[in-house]
């Protein structure tokens, strides 16, 4: 890949981060993350197919709930909206083309600042899609998902596609549509629907029955639009339980499917799950991966890590690589991602302010993914994990077992099998055998 400026260069004095291999002691540089290394058959750069997300690297300046910006931004200097964007969209550039990494993603309001004249959010957008066209054809990144904010405005306070007057709804409809013919123009592979404040603050004053019916419509109406203007990409819904609103309608990858199934929407949509999202649901993230999985909806995933102590999604890079191990099992188990990536949603720190800081957090991100990838392959396919998981349920595979599989056994059938047959012998789940191998892999 080119690096690709504009007319100032931001990131001085890092240049183009490369594979070194684990012995390098460069933080500037990878050491798992080759990404011409094949693994299970496909390249690391195919299989995990990273993107950088705009609202946090370029967009999220430290500001916490206790105090402002500490990231200070020279790309956010210009007085005019369309300039001061186009600013930041070479900042982002020459950041991602530095970092290599194949992919970006964004919502419509982190491209461009939007005021309250959709035909002037609308025509914003559109010269910033033409500039964005230009720097993905300079520099080959590619668009992964777009995505539209509708929770931020105060006009969302109450939700978008679900707020109880439909005056907001149209707002979001114009918003969405927008963001859809983005997408579209810059080639984008994905994209997606986080409903922020899709759901509600408090049970008393909702009709949740009739919200939800509102997020299905606006969702069939959107897919409509969309495939109508050709849009060959997926559809993906993030599921998160809470946060903003206390509660969401999209609460985790179970309630999403049940959800999509419901509303026969299962056809176009799959989901995007966050690690951060899977632990405010109380699930661990693999888990979120399994469902998604067992339907056949593992589409995108965005990378973060939330924080043992606390309960916040604090969207941190991830680390920890016996978790990710195990996302990167259930990834390889399920032959991949369908039509996503993994998405760094991740911020850096509020003190982290070195401009390296934000390679940094990449880097690890990419490492650590990569790595856990190579891990999870040699697990599946030189130890005895796949025999022991299978095995577990030998007693399934033939004779009576099979035949209750088959539907062929009635409750009295099972209950001969059962007097017939005594006490079941006790089996271990070699739990711990199974966590120290996949350690010995680490
Ligand atoms: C919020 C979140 C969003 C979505 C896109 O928790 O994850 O950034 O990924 O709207
Ligand atoms: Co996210």
């Amino acid at each position: 890949m080119k690096v690709v400026t504009g007319e100032r260069e931001y990131f001085k004095g890092i240049d183009q981060i490369k594979y070194e291999g684990p012995e390098s002691d460069n933080p500037l540089a990878y050491r798992w993350y080759d990404e011409n290394r094949v693994v299970a058959g496909k390249t690391l750069k195919d299989h995990l197919k990273f993107a950088v997300s705009y609202w946090h690297s370029f967009n999220g300046n430290g500001s916490d709930p206790f105090g402002g910006p500490t990231h200070r931004f020279a790309w956010d200097e210009k007085s005019d909206a369309v300039e001061r964007a186009k600013d930041k969209m070479d900042a982002a550039f020459e950041f991602m083309t530095k970092l290599g990494l194949p992919y970006y993603c964004f919502h419509d309001v982190d491209v461009v600042d939007y005021g309250n004249d959709i035909n002037e959010n609308d025509r914003r957008l559109q010269t910033l899609t033409d500039y964005a066209k230009q720097k993905q054809a300079d520099s080959g990144i590619k668009l992964l998902w777009g995505t539209a904010n509708l929770f931020s405005h105060e006009r969302y306070m109450n939700g978008a596609s679900t707020n109880p007057d439909f005056h907001v709804l149209a707002h979001g409809a114009a918003q969405v549509k927008a963001a859809l013919d983005a997408t579209i123009a810059l080639g984008g592979e994905n994209y997606v629907f986080w409903g922020g404040r899709e759901g509600y603050m408090s049970l008393i004053n909702t009709n949740m029955k009739r919200e939800q019916e509102h997020l299905a419509r606006f969702l069939h109406t959107a897919k409509d639009y969309a495939r109508a203007q050709g849009f060959k990409g997926t559809f993906f819904i993030e599921p998160k339980p809470c946060e903003p609103t206390k509660h969401q309608y999209d609460y985790d990858a179970a309630t999403v499917t049940g959800f999509l199934q419901k509303y026969d929407l299962l056809n176009d949509f799959k989901l995007n799950l966050e690690v951060n999202h899977a632990t405010l649901a109380g699930h661990t993230f693999a888990h979120e991966m399994q469902v998604a999985a067992d339907w056949g909806l593992l589409g995108s995933l965005d990378a973060n890590r939330g924080d043992e102590q606390n309960g916040w999604d604090t969207d941190q890079f991830p680390n920890n690589i016996t978790e990710v191990t195990e996302y990167m099992m259930v990834l390889l188990k399920a032959g991949g991602l369908q039509g996503g990536g993994i998405n760094f949603d991740a911020k850096i720190r509020r003190n982290s302010t070195d401009q390296a800081d934000l390679f940094y957090a990449h880097i690890g991100g990419a490492d650590i993914f990569a790595r856990a990838l190579i891990i999870a392959d040699n697990i599946l396919q030189k130890s005895d994990y796949n025999k022991i998981v299978t095995d577990r349920y030998a007693s399934f595979d033939s004779g009576e077992g099979k035949a209750f599989e088959e539907g062929k056994l009635s409750l009295e059938a099972l209950r001969d099998y059962a007097v017939k047959n005594g006490e079941p012998a006790v089996t271990s789940g070699k739990q711990e055998y199974l966590e120290n191998l996949i350690n010995r892999f680490i």
